[in-house]
């Protein structure tokens, strides 16, 4: 199903030349009324009437978060407060919260990109949709929901915690859509396993997850353990929220709006915008945002891009599942590690979950690392020799797949403490 036919579905020229036309709107207005930016493009000498195609964008430079924490909290809004009707921040996973405006006009965009993002998971105005983001500063929740509402499904804003009821209010409403991260659907599923509710009796088809990457083998592990069918979407508070790409049925990557984003992929060390295909950094130009235009934001997020043709129908460019972040990348004497890959190592091993910490440190100059990694009920309460055992596997597993020795430590379940409502998955003592 598709949302927006006209819009997700417009032949690539055109969409080029919307780009352009709305890309030279939006560089003109910034100019205009965000000193920060006037001040980046004088500096460099470039002057939005400059752009004469999509590529001349690689001139302008680069926006990236500690521009955003400078200019806190309304530095850089491109219009005055009274044009704002929303407010909402970042997650601050990786440090101070940035905050973000909308105005009317942006909150009926983003509805209608919520609203495309669901029903290429399969939503429709007959769903029952549980949204289990939190309802606050976080984007989630509340892009979400508009969206849902706009399709016309019944929205349950059950917010985040309380798996109890989260299960039973899913039991008893019958809820048909689960809105979460895939972290969460996880945690569902291993409640209810525990309390003996079996979720093929439940009306649940399908889950669309996001806020944290979903490596295949943990959609698959999703699907198998609920029952349903589970989609990726992909979003960025200070882009915009939820609503910036999603996958579609075909789940051969996730379809980016490119009638409201420009995507570049570049090399996270030089910098230099890298040919379709390569993988790198996502960067992100807002197209139709008021209150707060970003150009070339640096999301971190690890990825690439594919134009080709999907089955779907829709001509909106394909980017491949977030590997990981740059900024997460670690590199442990030598060897680059994706907390991805950790991830896809702890879904094979039985009795544990895929909810864990890298913790590096310099130990006598030397690059050490420390795993630790939440077991399931049963498995804690368990000999110490069966939990050593599972130790020595991820162990072995981590030196034979990623090429790194670690010390790996199981903790109780849910006994690590996630931070705005996302895992925090490495913690680098060797940064300043
Ligand atoms: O997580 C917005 C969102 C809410 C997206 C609900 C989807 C669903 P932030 O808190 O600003 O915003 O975090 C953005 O989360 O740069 C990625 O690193 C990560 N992220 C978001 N979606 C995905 C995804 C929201 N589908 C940061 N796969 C991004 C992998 C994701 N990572």
């Amino acid at each position: 199903m598709i949302w927006d036919h006209r819009n997700e579905c417009m032949p690539r020229e055109e969409i080029g030349q919307l780009q352009l036309e709305r890309l030279q709107s939006t560089l003109n207005r910034l100019h205009r009324n965000v000193a920060f930016y006037k001040k980046r493009f004088d500096r460099l000498k470039i002057t939005p009437d400059e752009i004469q195609t999509i590529q001349d964008l690689a001139q302008f430079p680069l926006t990236a978060k500690e521009d955003l924490r400078e200019s806190y909290p309304y530095g850089m809004f491109a219009l005055p407060l009274r044009e704002v009707v929303r407010i909402h921040s970042s997650s601050g996973v990786t440090g101070k919260p940035t905050v973000t405006g909308y105005t009317r006009n942006d909150l009926h965009h983003w509805s209608q990109l919520t609203a495309r993002v669901l029903t290429a998971g399969g939503v429709s105005k007959d769903d029952v949709v549980q949204i289990t983001f939190k309802y606050g500063l976080f984007t989630g929740a509340f892009g979400l929901h508009y969206g849902a509402e706009l399709i016309g499904a019944s929205v349950i804003p059950m917010s985040t915690g309380n798996t109890r009821k989260q299960a039973l209010i899913m039991q008893d409403y019958k809820t048909t859509a689960l809105v979460s991260t895939p972290s969460y659907a996880l945690l569902l599923a291993r409640y209810m396993e525990k309390e003996g509710i079996n979720p093929q009796s439940l009306s649940l088809k399908r889950g669309l997850f996001g806020a944290e990457p979903c490596p295949e083998s943990m959609r698959r592990e999703i699907e198998e353990r609920l029952f349903i069918n589970a989609t990726d979407n992909y979003g960025v508070s200070e882009v915009m929220g939820p609503g910036v790409s999603a996958e579609c049925e075909h789940k051969n990557g996730l379809h980016l709006y490119e009638d409201h984003f420009i995507p570049e992929i570049i090399d996270p060390q030089t910098l230099k915008v890298l040919s379709p295909g390569a993988e790198g950094e996502l960067v992100l130009t807002t197209l139709t945002k008021e209150a707060f235009p970003l150009v070339r934001y640096r999301t971190r997020d690890i990825t690439s891009l594919d134009y080709s043709p999907c089955p779907c129908g829709r001509t909106l460019v394909r980017m491949k599942k977030v590997l990981g972040r740059s900024d997460d990348i670690i590199v442990i004497k030598g060897v680059k590690v994706f907390p991805s890959q950790v991830e896809s190592i702890l879904l094979e091993v039985e009795g544990v979950e895929p909810r864990y910490q890298i913790l590096v440190e310099q130990v006598e100059g030397a690059d050490s690392l420390e795993l630790k990694v939440e077991v399931n009920e049963r498995v804690f309460s368990d000999e110490i020799k069966n939990l050593q055992n599972i130790s020595a596997q991820i162990e072995r597993k981590l030196r034979e797949i990623v090429g790194v020795s670690a010390k790996v430590k199981l903790v109780a379940p849910e006994s690590l403490q996630p931070v705005g409502g996302k895992p925090v998955k490495v913690i680098d003592r060797r940064k300043k």
